[in-house]
């Protein structure tokens, strides 16, 4: 079994729904069990050229025994059913959802980088998972999830009172 964190976003069509299905569909899964769920956070697009809507961003922690490609492709899965295309890198999406951390594992394949490349430079992922692994360290950083959020700036993120 692994300990997993899986980051989920949306920024289209009924966010907050988009979430919901997802964790429910990974709750689902006979391999899967969700463990934790972050808050809601409502945060600015970051680092997209086009013009975007705000997201709501969140984190789960899960146990599982599915390998992280597999895991990966179980994803895939839960996007496509919530009706996510793939026009523009980075583009708007109804639902995306990242590995971020998997075990203590260090994963470098084409299709799959684990821990998530760009988590450390992004607040609106380590903001959730300071609510789910504060004192975790982040495989191959060195730094603890709250060691990593200080160094980011928390402007244009804020906690909801939404609930899963
Ligand atoms: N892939 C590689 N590593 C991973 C991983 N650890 N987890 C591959 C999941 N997938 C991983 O992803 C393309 C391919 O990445 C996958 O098929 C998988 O094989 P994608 O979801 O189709 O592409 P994307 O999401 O457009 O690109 P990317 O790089 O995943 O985008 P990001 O990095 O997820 O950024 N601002 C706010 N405020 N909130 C957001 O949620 N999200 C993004 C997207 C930009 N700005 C944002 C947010
Ligand atoms: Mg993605």
């Amino acid at each position: 079994m692994k300990n997993v964190f899986i980051a989920l976003g949306s920024n289209l069509g009924d966010r907050l729904e988009h979430l919901r299905a997802g964790i429910l569909m990974l709750e689902q899964h006979p391999e899967v069990s969700v463990r934790a769920k972050s808050r809601i956070f409502e945060t600015e697009p970051f680092g997209v050229t086009s013009h975007q809507n705000t997201y709501l961003n969140a984190a789960v922690e899960l146990e599982t025994g599915l390998s992280a490609s597999d895991l990966l492709k179980v994803m895939l899965k839960i996007e496509l059913s919530r009706g996510r295309e793939r026009t523009e890198r980075w583009g708007a999406r109804t639902l995306d959802l990242d590995i971020l951390i998997y075990g203590a594992h260090i994963i470098s394949a084409s299709n799959l980088e684990v821990p998530h490349p760009r988590m450390l430079e992004r607040a609106f992922v380590l903001a959730p998972m300071l609510d789910l692994a504060p004192t975790l360290e982040i495989p191959g950083t060195q730094l603890t999830v709250r060691q990593a959020l200080e160094r980011l700036n928390l402007e244009g993120i804020w906690a909801t009172e939404l609930e899963f």
